[in-house]
């Protein structure tokens, strides 16, 4: 009942939630020993659909069509569609709804509940990766190796940047995440800011992802869980729209975690707050992204299987033994907090992060002192104001033309945030974070 009464306790304490997540002590109980950097892995536990736009061409027999057996509902949709760019949409929505149940649902099922992760300290690296070899007994194709690179890029705010590189098929993904939490009656409610740069380089095809909404439910019965609210967004370089709207049990349905996307044609209908313009929607998709999701195309009525999230198990990253790991790397740096999480020792794992903590002070107070700020190893944050010139040799950023494309706001502010809306802030920067190429080429000390 110890464990009972200290939830008791952290109930009291979020009510005087001062914004700094960090800051509250949670019971053993509803710690996790993973730190919040390695949920970056969580973007490509499905490496055939993240990579599948680069198998879409032209061919009306094309090699995904090939691949189907009889049993092939769940991509039929594709056969009847032919133009490109929309199969290509209907791809990337069908990669990141698989992504969401990696997201959101995994420390349910593999410890319970959702737990409280690790803070990562400034300089947290988290890298590993997949196999050319696909978990989808379909897919036949050679995939090639995907790796990920992690990062926390700042402490204060915590800010994680990642990239997923494949470079057999030229594929890229790079983000980044920040949160900002609220607490109203017991339940936290959280911002994601940030976005992703899908990028397809052999087709020179580019996509912009948004970041939902989400709240905690379940903080009462000391069971919580993740229920994602609000919309996010995929946008094309190629003039396609996919807008999904969240919701959780008992909105569009009786269901938790239900979504509905749609496909719109970008000079059809933007993304517009005041006066609605009627959008042509090319296909709408529904469902839930824990279960399964239906499609069904414009004027008809006729539903066919999108995907079904329980039919093919995610692919785990495989991460180089601890012992084989630099003191930068996340499970390394973290081993001694982590087993004291395990052990449920309080006064351990109080003990263990004190130290990581303290050291992690005294590097920053040695940084002052010599002049000699930290250096983020991957990443570089660039300007997009207009300011300055971007970083990184780029003449434009993807974002600044996707975003447009979309009627996003480009500024720091909640991801997906409309131009114009409430919470678009115009004195927000607009500085985001990318990947430093070459420094990722020339890594040789730490690699996956
Ligand atoms: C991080 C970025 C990932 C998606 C994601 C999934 C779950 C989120 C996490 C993000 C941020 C931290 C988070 C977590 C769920 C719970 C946890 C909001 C957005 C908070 C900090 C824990 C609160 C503590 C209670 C569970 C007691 O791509």
């Amino acid at each position: 009942m110890a464990s009972a009464a200290s939830w008791t306790s952290f109930l009291k304490s979020i009510t005087s939630y001062n914004g700094d997540l960090a800051s509250l002590t949670a019971p053993p109980f509803i710690l996790s020993p993973v730190s919040l950097v390695e949920y970056s892995q969580y973007w490509a536990e499905h490496p055939n659909l993240l990579l599948a736009p680069n198998f879409i061409s032209n061919n009306p027999k094309t090699q995904s069509d090939n691949d189907d057996d009889d049993n092939d509902d769940d991509d039929d949709y594709e056969a009847d569609e032919d133009n490109i760019d929309v199969k290509k949409i209907l791809a990337v929505t069908k990669w990141f709804i698989a992504t969401l149940k990696s997201q959101y649902c995994s420390r349910n099922e593999s410890m319970g509940s959702e737990k409280k992760p690790l803070n990562p300290f400034l300089g947290e690296l988290f890298t590993g990766k997949w196999s050319s070899v696909s978990k989808d007994p379909k897919d036949s194709k050679d995939l090639g190796e995907t790796i990920l690179l992690s990062e926390q890029v700042s402490h204060h705010p915590p800010i994680t940047a990642y990239a997923i590189i494949n470079e057999k098929h030229n594929t890229t993904l790079q983000g980044y995440n920040r949160i900002k939490a609220s607490i109203y009656t017991y339940t936290l409610s959280v911002k994601q800011f940030g976005h992703a740069i899908l990028q397809y380089k052999n087709s020179n095809d580019s996509y912009l992802i948004t970041l939902p909404g989400l709240h905690i439910e379940g903080l009462l019965a000391a069971s919580p869980f993740v229920e994602l609210d609000g919309k996010s967004y995929i946008q094309s370089s190629s003039g396609y729209l996919s807008a999904i709207e969240y919701s959780g049990r008992g909105y569009f349905s009786g269901k938790k975690n239900t979504f509905k996307a749609k496909i719109i044609k970008n000079n059809e209908a933007k993304i517009n707050l005041k006066k609605k313009s009627p959008e042509k929607i090319l296909y709408t998709i529904q469902g839930q992204w824990s279960e399964k999701s239906y499609i069904s195309k414009y004027n008809s009525s006729a539903k066919k299987l999108f995907y079904d999230a329980n039919l093919i198990k995610p692919e785990i990253l495989s991460v180089k033994p601890i012992e084989a790991q630099h003191p930068l790397e996340s499970r390394k740096a973290w081993l001694d907090v982590a087993e004291a999480i395990k052990s449920g020792d309080y006064d351990l794992i109080h003990n263990k992060k004190s130290k990581l903590e303290n050291d992690q002070r005294e590097l920053r107070k040695i940084e002052i002192e010599n002049n000699t700020p930290w250096k983020n190893r991957w990443f570089t944050e660039i300007d997009l104001s207009g300011k300055e010139l971007p970083a990184l040799g780029q003449k434009s950023d993807p974002f600044t033309t996707l975003s447009t494309l979309a009627n996003l706001s480009k500024n720091d502010v909640p991801s997906g945030t409309p131009i114009g809306d409430k919470e678009d802030d115009p004195n927000a920067h607009s500085k985001h974070w990318r990947l430093n190429i070459d420094a990722y080429k020339n890594e040789s000390e730490i690699t996956p």
